[in-house]
């Protein structure tokens, strides 16, 4: 099989990516063992969507985590979501949307405009110390992603609001999990690699976001997170994490 190349922003704050949508890639290319060498890039106008995550394989250059994945299941024979009822497809459907369409523009939100956020998402994403002209891209980038959040619409809201529904959302992603191990019940289904990405995104990076907040303070995310994490990237986060908690002894299968 032609090997798969992951190009992906550089990882970040101790996660494999700062990115959920890279991150969720690169869950799917682990989980189902498909060999791959990760690129890094820091542009994601490289890509044919003019965003990240994106792969090289076979010669073609395939954008979007959903396309990606849906292009190897095909190629290499698998069905992450084989095993799940109609309903249960139905259902996994709209929380991924929920994840990847609402809470996404959220977490920008959260990390492009919030100030305190902003000063550590700089680090990350941009030059160390920017020189002037550097300076001016780093400003012009983030009154793009104000502009493309206000035409998303969720910039129409005012911040109180904006942080209530993340936690509408992540409210929701909680009692669908209920106590089951994940959310494709004995083993994860596709809604897994995207939920633990955005969990592990929202819970590790070092910034005190009322989502991050929200996110701590359930024991039913904090312990899936874990234990998620350990399974499917072999990382410990236990010491970034909140502490015991009744769920966090349940081995991910
Ligand atoms: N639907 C896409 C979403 C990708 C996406 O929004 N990527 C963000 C990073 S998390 C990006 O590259 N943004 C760059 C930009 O908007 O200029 C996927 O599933 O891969």
């Amino acid at each position: 099989m032609a090997k798969v190349e992951l190009v992906q922003f550089r990882s970040a704050w101790g996660l494999p990516n700062p990115s959920p949508f890279c991150m969720k890639v690169e869950a799917f290319l682990r989980y189902n063992g498909i060999e791959h060498e990760v690129i890094v890039s820091g542009d994601p106008r490289t890509s044919p969507t003019k965003k990240l995550s994106m792969i090289r394989y076979k010669g073609e250059v395939i954008a979007d985590s959903g396309e990606i994945i849906r292009r190897l299941s095909k190629d290499f024979q698998l069905d992450m979501n084989a095993h799940l009822s109609v309903v249960e497809k139905a259902e996994h459907l709209a929380m991924l949307h929920m994840l990847e369409s609402h809470l996404y523009f959220i977490a920008v939100y959260s990390r492009w405009l919030v100030p305190e956020s902003w000063e550590q998402v700089k680090k990350v994403f941009f030059w160390k110390n920017p020189n002037f002209f550097q300076k001016w891209i780093i400003n012009k980038v983030q009154k793009n992603t104000e502009s493309n959040l206000y035409a998303q619409g969720i910039l129409r809201y005012p911040k109180e609001r904006i942080f209530e529904m993340g936690a509408e959302d992540l409210s929701a992603l909680c009692a669908y999990l209920g106590d089951k191990t994940w959310f494709g019940n004995e083993k994860p289904a596709i809604l897994d690699l995207s939920a633990i990405s955005f969990l592990a995104n929202v819970l590790v990076p070092p910034m005190n976001s009322p989502m991050k907040r929200y996110v701590r303070s359930q024991p039913t995310l904090v312990s899936y997170t874990r234990r998620s994490m350990q399974s499917l990237f072999g990382m410990d986060l236990s010491a970034s994490l909140p502490g015991n908690h009744e769920q966090s002894q349940k081995q991910a299968g």
